[in-house]
This record gives structure tokens, C-alpha cells and sequence, in this order.
């Protein structure tokens, strides 16, 4: 598997007009539910929403990094994914963006929210999971501060747009990678080392949201029944 971040082009990926059209393109005709994913890199975003694509593990070695970096490379506009998520167990059908996790690349997450407004935002955080693809067994006070900032980028954009924050109905803080971590610790606790309790309140104290808080396993699945019955059921 390639390492993230080899050969990668930044300056390339930071066209406007080729966001917008991308996002305007892909969202204006959904009647559908649309759900965002956030959160730092590595910390299974894209595996997310293969799993509930496919209803399977995905494998590994063919999750591609977010951004399609080769047509960036080759100097055409970059691609951002799109998945279309039917689940025999909710009503719903989901339309989901994956979003890149990059500190260089979080000035589109603003693009994206205000854009697509969702329902449904899943913010997730994991203990360590650095370039490891299980990650060690550890949890790290530099893993929780780079999910605190994420979450904090995050809060401050919902924060500056009513329409975003009048139209969202969910909000779930997720701790993925409990296949790797269930023993050392709880998600209560690195939801607490990771600030996003204190951040969370802040969030409800301003704008009346509530967030909630759980655990998954995008890999193998674990929780993620429950989980999207549960956010359905939300909005
Ligand atoms: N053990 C374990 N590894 C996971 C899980 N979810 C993702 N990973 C691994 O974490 C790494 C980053 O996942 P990816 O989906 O690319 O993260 P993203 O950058 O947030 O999109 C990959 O090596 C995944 O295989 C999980 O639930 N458990
Ligand atoms: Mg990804």
C-alpha cells in the first residue's frame, strides 16, 4: 500500500471552481439523505462508507486514499468520492461524500458542508492509529490533540452558518477501531481525551445541538447496524 502523503501534489488540489461544480453536480439533484463523514486522517472515513456500501469488510489494500490523487497528478481536476448507501435495515438511502482528513486540505471541508447542508454529520476519532493500519495498542496525546483540532475546525464551521446548523438533525462522534482498542481503554475515554465531550457542550450551548457519542469498528462492522438505525431514527 502506498504510504499516504508519497508524490502528493497539494497546490493542485486546491481549485475552487472544481469543488464547487463537483459538489453542486453531485448534491443539487439528491433527494436522498446526505451524510458527511469528518475527521483527521487514518481514521477510517473511506472504510466507513465501503463497509456500508458493500455490507462487507472491504479489503484493505484496495481502500484507495480519499482524493484521486492521480488525476491530480497528471494535472486534471481532482476527483472526490461519492458513496450511495442502501441498507436493507433503514428506510433510507444515503449519499455520502468522503472527505479528506489532511490538515492541508481541511479549507474544503467548508465547501462541502455549506454546499451539501447534511442531515447527518459522523465525526470520527480513533486511539493511535498513525501509519499503522491496526495502529498499536496505545493512545497518544498527539492523536487526541490532532482529533481535538479537527473537531474544533469542524464546531467553528457549523458554528458560522445557520443553514447548516438549522439543518442538521445528527451529529455522532464515533470511536472507530474498537477492534484494536476495546481492551486498553472505553470510548468514553477517548472521547473525553479528545475534547470532543468539551467541545460537544460548547457546540449544544451555542447552537442547541446535541452530540452523541459512540464506538465502532468500520473494518469489521461492529456497531454499525445500531449505529445508522439509531441516526435514521434521529432525523
Ligand atoms: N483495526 C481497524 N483498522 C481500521 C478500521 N477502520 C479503518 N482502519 C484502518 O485505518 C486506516 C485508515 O483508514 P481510511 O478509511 O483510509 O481512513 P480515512 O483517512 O479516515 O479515510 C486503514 O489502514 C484502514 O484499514 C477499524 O475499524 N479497525
Ligand atoms: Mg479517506
Amino acid at each position: 500500500m502506498p504510504h499516504h502523503g508519497d508524490g502528493l501534489d497539494l497546490s493542485k488540489l486546491f481549485d475552487p471552481t472544481a469543488w464547487l461544480n463537483f459538489a453542486i453536480g453531485g448534491f443539487k439533484a439528491w433527494r436522498g439523505l446526505s451524510v458527511l463523514a469528518f475527521g483527521t486522517t487514518r481514521v477510517g472515513k473511506t472504510t466507513l462508507w465501503r463497509y456500508l456500501e458493500s455490507g462487507q469488510p472491504p479489503d484493505t489494500d484496495k481502500i484507495e486514499r480519499t482524493m484521486e490523487i492521480t488525476g491530480a497528478q497528471a494535472g486534471g481536476d481532482p476527483k472526490f468520492r461519492m458513496h450511495d448507501v442502501k441498507l436493507s435495515y433503514v428506510p433510507v438511502a444515503f449519499r455520502a461524500f468522503d472527505v479528506p482528513g489532511h490538515e492541508e486540505l481541511r479549507h474544503t471541508w467548508k465547501t462541502l458542508l455549506y454546499e451539501v447542508k447534511p442531515k447527518a454529520i459522523l465525526f470520527m476519532i480513533d486511539h493511535d492509529a498513525g501509519d499503522r493500519p491496526v495502529g498499536g495498542t496505545g493512545v497518544t496525546a498527539a492523536r487526541m490533540e490532532e482529533h481535538a483540532n479537527a473537531f474544533e475546525h469542524l464546531r467553528d464551521l457549523i458554528l458560522d452558518n445557520d443553514e447548516v446548523s438549522g439543518n442538521l438533525r445528527s451529529l455522532v462522534a464515533l470511536a472507530n477501531k474498537a477492534d484494536a482498542w476495546h481492551s486498553d481503554t472505553t470510548y468514553g475515554e477517548l472521547m473525553k481525551r479528545a475534547r470532543i465531550r468539551q467541545l460537544s457542550s460548547e457546540l449544544h450551548g451555542l447552537k442547541r445541538l446535541s452530540t452523541r457519542s459512540s464506538y465502532c469498528s468500520a473494518l469489521y462492522g461492529d456497531n454499525l447496524k445500531q449505529q445508522m438505525r439509531t441516526l435514521v431514527g434521529e432525523l
